[in-house]
């Protein structure tokens, strides 16, 4: 595919009207096209955030715990600060955060600030920007996010268990311009695999999930509870961050009798809201909802449910109070301020293919490969910040593959090759079997970056490499 197009590019002197049949228009160059969707991009979000010079500092100690996930039973966890999920982390745009990891677990640590632009330093990735954290150590990350939004953070070591164990929490940068819903909640969604007493099952990376969709347990929970009720009251309007710290499991939360819109997918605020519709919420994947209680549910419990896949499941239920309603809160919904919509985008040739697999062989029997390479077998594909670029993730695989790249947000532009129009960023995409998904990207933030499957097993058994942005 790349090779035709770099040799169909060269022939065509970079024009590509005749390979397109754009009859009648005068030629464009491909640099001229990028160009145009440059502009577009332009003021999207910041190439920079200017520190305010507020210092919020935070100390995080990692280790284990005990917890009630099914009460009266306890369930042996790795957590921060002794909770799962770990603590919810509130700064403002512009504030600095400085946070001392501790790693008190019998390994060593990091962590990954994941949909956060930090400096390339502060990424938390062994092999590609930071020496694991070992067992007694600590490390201090310091930086200053440069997009509001819900982020989350967890550990890029031995992820598949550390992360299932517990490691996890929520990172909120605040922008002072939203407006103030009557609540806002903080939804972890998890999913656990646990043994008959209640415990973490200990087997991690087995066959039975490589050659599946990484490990899906049989205890979904938010926040650490099992159906969890959430008190509301009727005519409020809230705000629920939504993130998925599940190994593998995709979830696609559905509300009954409640019109949910999102206003942000990954962090980002998105063009403008639009229905909460079969939206898959794959792992590493947030959606910030604003839900209206309807003031004739006073005195409902409304169920939230799980819809992907065969099973439906119930994941919470909303207690509206019987009480008398309270006024809904009258305000647009906060929107990005400027958003490209790249429509001409798949007009330019992919300059890289990422084709999904596996193979035989490895450390696990099976091996997830990204260009037939099992990580670190692979080269970084280099771009240069500021320039759009058309990559295509082409899974040739029968599982799943939600691909998560660090430190850049993208656009998904085609899906089978067709153009589809999504009017959010990402940070990460859910790939189907046999799918192909083409991104639009202009990085900004410079150095090496992971690119990887978030499904924790299929990374752990290969299928991550780099991206390198000068
Ligand atoms: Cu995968």
């Amino acid at each position: 595919m790349k090779i035709t197009h770099l040799v169909l590019s060269s022939l065509l002197g970079f024009c590509l009207s005749s390979s397109l049949g754009v009859a009648g228009q005068s030629d464009f160059s491909i640099s001229d096209l990028k160009k145009e969707l440059k502009n577009e991009f332009t003021n999207s979000y910041p190439e920079q955030q200017k520190p305010t010079g507020k210092i919020k500092s935070f100390e995080l100690v990692a280790a284990e715990n005990n917890i009630g996930i099914i009460p009266p039973y306890k369930t042996l966890v790795w957590a921060y600060n002794g909770m799962v999920p770990g603590p919810v982390i509130r700064i403002k745009l512009g504030d600095t955060l400085q946070l001392k990891l501790i790693n008190n677990l019998p390994q060593a640590t990091t962590i990954h600030w994941h949909g956060i632009r930090v400096p390339n330093a502060m990424d938390g990735v062994p092999g590609v920007t930071q020496a694991p954290v070992q067992s007694g150590d600590s490390f201090t990350y310091k930086f200053t996010p440069k997009d509001a939004g819900t982020f989350w953070f967890h550990p890029h070591v031995n992820a598949a268990e550390q992360i299932e164990r517990g490691l996890h929490g929520v990172l909120i940068v605040e922008d002072p311009d939203e407006p103030e819903y009557s609540q806002e909640f903080v939804w972890v969604l998890d999913d656990w695999l646990l043994t008959k007493d209640w415990q973490v099952s200990a087997n991690f990376v087995t066959r039975h999930d490589l050659a599946h969709d990484g490990r899906w347990g049989n205890v979904l929970t938010i926040n650490g509870r099992y159906q969890p009720i959430f008190q509301v009251k009727a005519g409020e309007r809230i705000r629920i961050r939504m993130i998925n710290v599940a190994n593998g499991r995709v979830f696609s939360p559905a509300f009954a009798r409640l019109m949910p819109y999102v206003i942000a997918v990954d962090g980002m605020l998105t063009e403008a809201p639009f229905p909460l519709q079969e939206f898959y919420v794959a792992p590493g994947n947030r959606v910030d909802l604003d839900i209206i209680i309807p003031k004739s549910l006073a005195g409902k419990k409304l169920l939230v449910q799980n819809l992907y896949g065969r099973q439906k499941s119930a994941l919470a239920f909303l207690q509206v109070a019987a009480e008398e309603a309270v006024e809904t809160p009258v305000f647009d919904s906060p929107r990005a301020i400027q958003f490209p919509r790249w429509a001409d985008a798949t007009k330019l040739p992919i300059e890289h293919e990422y084709v999904l697999n596996a193979k035989r062989g490895g450390v696990y029997g099976i091996s997830w490969t990204i260009d037939d390479k099992i990580w670190p077998e692979n080269a970084a594909y280099e771009l240069t910040s500021g320039q759009f670029y058309s990559l295509r993730f082409t899974n040739k695989s029968s599982r799943l593959h939600p691909m998560h790249l660090h430190g850049q947000f993208f656009k998904v532009i085609a899906k089978n090759g067709k153009a589809v129009e999504e009017r959010y960023w990402r940070d990460t995409v859910l790939i189907g079997p046999k799918q192909s998904i083409d991104i639009g990207i202009i990085p900004l933030d410079k150095g090496l970056w992971a690119n990887h499957c978030h499904i924790l097993e299929h990374a752990e058994a290969g299928m991550m490499t780099t991206i390198k942005v000068k």
